[in-house]
């Protein structure tokens, strides 16, 4: 896979070599460029993990821009945060089986000049899908690298047209109790909410997701279609949207609602602004047994530091 992104230079950790899987459209582009029976043959699946992962095929080697392997396609869709399920990483995938994406659309309205409802099929028909690779960093600090297909928010915006009052965007989950257990419970303020300041909406690392690993995304990774804000913690990247609004002021989101102190409307990974309750300067990638440090901006200093030149980040968090 290719990334429009430059590489950070600076890596303080080593990685192991293994496996990891792509889609047989990435292992064909992967294999192309390599071009080597000797990859062919090394990357041979068993016939057991070709069971296992019916959609991906195995290749050695897709990595991020700082080196890192892409974390496995069982990793990536076994252990998820996606609350209005469970608060249970590992039971997340089971329950969100019947849940029902289609069809499916997207409102966007608010402080724009043509609001417009989408169906999920006009947004991949009509916006060019890339393929990128991003790390994703929890806020309980935990991460993994994730191939995710989508388009940018920015094109989707320019679409729109927002209007020059326009300075933030709400992004707003399906709120669907009947097919969402956890949306039962009273302890959180659905439905989920998050949002960012109109230029981090338009920067051009800031992805709506409609797939992941090649194939159309999957219900416990927020399909139809996620937000994915990869230098911010996770919590930003919210799930199964069906609103966008253009706004003025900026607005509420859930955990800011539940928890100020804790989870601010920036978020962005900063390992020295600690979470009150744990240290957010080391972090342990789903897969390795090592912590690992984590770095300013979840590695996009370069990309985003920009952004935020004027503001205390301590402040701010
Ligand atoms: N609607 C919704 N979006 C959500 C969440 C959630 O509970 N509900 N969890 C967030 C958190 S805390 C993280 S870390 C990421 C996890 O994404 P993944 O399960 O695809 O790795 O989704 C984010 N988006
Ligand atoms: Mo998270």
């Amino acid at each position: 896979m290719t990334h429009p992104f430059k590489s950070v230079p600076v890596r303080s950790y080593e990685i192991t070599p293994k496996d990891v899987y792509l889609s047989r459209r990435d292992f064909m582009k992967a294999a192309s460029v390599v071009g080597g029976a000797a990859l062919l043959a090394a990357c041979a699946p068993s016939a057991e993990e070709a069971a296992q992962n019916a959609a991906p095929a195995p290749v050695s080697g897709a990595t991020d821009e700082l080196g890192d392997a892409v974390n496995t396609y069982e990793d990536i869709t076994n252990y998820n945060n996606y609350y209005e399920f469970t608060t249970d990483k590992q039971g997340v995938a089971g329950l969100a089986q019947d849940f029902n994406t289609s069809p499916w659309t997207l409102e966007v309205s608010g402080l724009v000049n043509k609001p417009q409802t989408f169906g999920i099929e006009d947004l991949t028909k009509k916006f060019t899908q890339e393929e990128r690779i991003y790390r994703l960093r929890c806020v309980e600090a935990w991460s993994m690298v994730i191939p995710w297909t989508g388009f940018t928010l920015a094109s989707l915006l320019k679409e729109v047209e927002p209007t020059s009052d326009a300075k933030y965007v709400r992004f707003e989950t399906v709120y669907r109790p009947e097919e969402m257990p956890g949306q039962k419970s009273p302890f959180y303020p659905w439905p989920y909410q998050e949002g960012l300041r109109l230029d981090e909406a338009m920067h051009d690392l800031t992805l709506l997701a409609t797939g992941l690993y090649g194939e159309p995304n999957v219900t416990q990774n927020g399909a139809p279609i996620r937000l994915v804000v990869p230098w911010k913690y996770g919590f930003k990247s919210i799930k199964s949207i069906v609103k966008i609004e253009l706004t003025s002021e900026q607005p509420e989101t859930m955990w800011e609602t539940i928890a100020p102190n804790e989870y601010g409307f920036y978020a962005n990974v900063n390992p020295d602004v600690d979470h009150p309750r744990w240290s957010q300067a080391s972090e342990r990638r789903i897969g390795e047994l090592n912590r690992r440090p984590t770095i300013a901006f979840n590695g996009y200093g370069e990309q985003v530091a920009s952004l935020y030149e004027d503001m205390n980040l301590q402040v701010n968090y």
